[in-house]
């Protein structure tokens, strides 16, 4: 350990030795050299203690010269004394500096031994956490998505109707509206204020908030007022997909399905678009991949027909567009989305959602 240095303190010594050695006390001037090794040689606060004692406590070698003083005339011992205090002076000052030193250091020492390491690694899955099978499902999403090129975007939980369905080509009266199982806040004109059912109004704040070009994910957690059972929860996570550009096409819009297909389950799982019909998109299609748990052959899961559908997509309609204030003349764009839960239940083959609400060790840690 490295003693701070006490400005002045060698020349303080130095100068109590000549003041002991002028005054014909060399057995004083060889105590104070002993005192400078002892105090280094201490090693803690209670070693300097017993140091400080012996050296300058009432019965201490440095006021043991005291008694000398005595048998001197009244003018040398009047200059004795002083260099005996001065000797004394320089000790103390050695053992204050010595004894800040040692403190810090001891107080160091303590704090290290008293650290809880929180990132310490038991091999116990009972004892040692992890992230959720949705949320690393979520965050292998984001990567191979970001890898593709898009940025990730989040936004409300609580959404306005506007955001949510006006903007989105579904009026009041839409039949599309009910399908979602809305749940509503008692807040304001009624249905006005909602928990968002889809991740669709991030991207319409997107739309409304910069101009195109734009490529980004929206990943999050959507509200249903609904019943869960084996392949629904009330409470899941979508992401979902926007592009807008000059001159993007239904083409692109394939492309990027199928790249992302394969840059997530791999080279041997394909995708495919059947037609379909949103209020958001035109045209719009079904997603669909090979059945990650028969790689197309046929099983239970898939109804035999090697096939699974994991969401929707479409050219983003010009009606939305136009509500986002982005000319269709000049920008086209596409559009997905899809459940994050429900892939990484076709993803592991979990038989039944609904565990994935218990919170079962013997469930999470098998992830
Ligand atoms: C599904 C259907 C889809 C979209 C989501 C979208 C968003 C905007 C404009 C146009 Cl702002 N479209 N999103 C489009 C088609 C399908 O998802 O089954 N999701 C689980």
């Amino acid at each position: 350990m490295a003693d701070t240095p006490v400005p002045g303190l060698d020349a303080f010594v130095e100068a109590a030795k000549a003041a002991a050695n002028a005054v014909a006390l060399p057995e004083l001037a060889a105590l104070a050299d002993t005192a400078v090794e002892a105090v280094a040689a201490a090693v803690s606060v209670e070693a300097l203690r017993s140091v400080q004692a012996e050296l300058v406590g009432k019965k201490g070698r440095v006021p043991a010269f005291n008694r000398t003083l005595g048998q001197l005339a009244p003018d040398e011992r009047k200059l004795a004394g002083a260099a005996i205090n001065l000797v004394r002076q320089a000790v103390e000052t050695m053992v204050e500096a010595r004894r800040t030193d040692l403190a810090a250091h001891e107080r160091q020492a303590r704090l290290s031994a008293d650290r809880l390491d929180l990132t310490e690694v038991s091999p116990d899955p009972w004892a040692r956490g992890h992230l959720t099978v949705v949320t690393q499902t979520r965050d292998r999403l984001e990567n191979v998505f970001v890898g593709m090129g898009f940025e990730v975007a989040e936004g409300p939980l609580v959404e306005t109707d506007w955001h949510n369905f006006e903007a989105l080509n579904i009026p009041v009266g839409h039949p599309a509206r009910s399908g979602f199982d809305t749940l509503y806040f008692d807040v304001g004109e009624p249905e006005s204020i909602l928990l968002r059912p889809h991740t669709s109004p991030v991207q319409v704040r997107l739309m409304t908030s910069r101009p195109p070009p734009i490529f980004a994910v929206m990943p999050g957690p959507v509200y249903r007022k609904d019943t869960p059972d084996a392949r629904h929860l009330p409470t899941f996570n979508q992401i979902e997909g926007l592009v807008i550009d000059q001159g993007i096409t239904f083409g692109d819009l394939a492309g990027t399905i199928e790249s992302f297909t394969r840059a997530f389950f791999g080279p041997d799982i394909t995708s495919r678009l059947r037609p379909a019909s949103f209020p958001f998109t035109e045209p719009s299609a079904e997603y669909e991949i090979t059945c990650p748990i028969c790689r197309g052959a046929g099983c239970r899961t898939c109804s035999q027909t090697g096939w699974i559908e994991l969401g929707g997509c479409g050219m983003v309609h010009p009606n939305v567009l136009r509500a986002c204030d982005i000319d269709p003349e000049t920008y086209a764009g596409f559009a997905f989305g899809f459940g994050i839960d429900r892939l990484a239940q076709v993803f592991h083959a979990i038989p039944d959602m609904r565990i994935l609400l218990d919170n079962d060790l013997r469930f999470t840690s098998q992830f």
